[in-house]
């Protein structure tokens, strides 16, 4: 049987967690399509500014470490996160096929960073069922280029 894929998910922490909710139902819909690297994006114990038990030098060191193995990236870029933003920038260095997922909020409208990169692959969505389309076509399309 052919390996599962390696799936990093990145969403907002530090930056905010309005979507934490959203992040669980997404990384659902990713576990159809391989192994989740970042399951705990979603996990609704981690706050904003609460502790955690890892050190941040632990974390930067685990999460580097998670992304250079992954065969993709999955972001959720609706809330801005610098932590989101860096991994973005790492994945596409070491050239591993990116999609970014964007909500269109009235007061929200994405950085030209992303939205102006041809590198990345940016689909818009309202509701979380809508992004199965988008993750079907990217897991099909995108995956072969690595
Ligand atoms: C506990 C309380 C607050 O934060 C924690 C533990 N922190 C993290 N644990 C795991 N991954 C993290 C953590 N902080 C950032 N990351 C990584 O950066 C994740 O892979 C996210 O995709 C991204 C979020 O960055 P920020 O800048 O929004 O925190």
């Amino acid at each position: 049987m052919a390996d599962r894929l390696k799936i990093y998910f990145s969403g907002s922490i530090r930056g905010g967690r309005e979507d934490q909710a959203l992040y669980t139902v997404l990384i659902g819909h990713l576990q159809d399509h391989g192994d989740v690297l970042t399951e705990h994006v979603g996990d609704v114990g981690l706050t904003a500014t609460g502790e955690s038990d890892t050190s941040d030098a632990e974390i930067f060191a685990r999460d580097l470490k998670w992304l250079r193995a992954a065969d993709v990236l999955v972001a959720e870029v609706t809330t801005p996160s610098l932590g989101v933003g860096y991994e973005i920038a790492l994945a596409e260095l070491d050239e591993i096929p990116i999609l970014c997922l964007y909500r269109e909020l009235p007061d929200r409208r994405l950085s030209a960073m992303l939205a102006g990169n041809p590198k990345l692959v940016v689909r818009k969505y309202d509701k979380a069922d809508e992004v199965r389309v988008h993750l079907d076509d990217f897991f099909s399309s995108r995956l072969n280029t690595k």
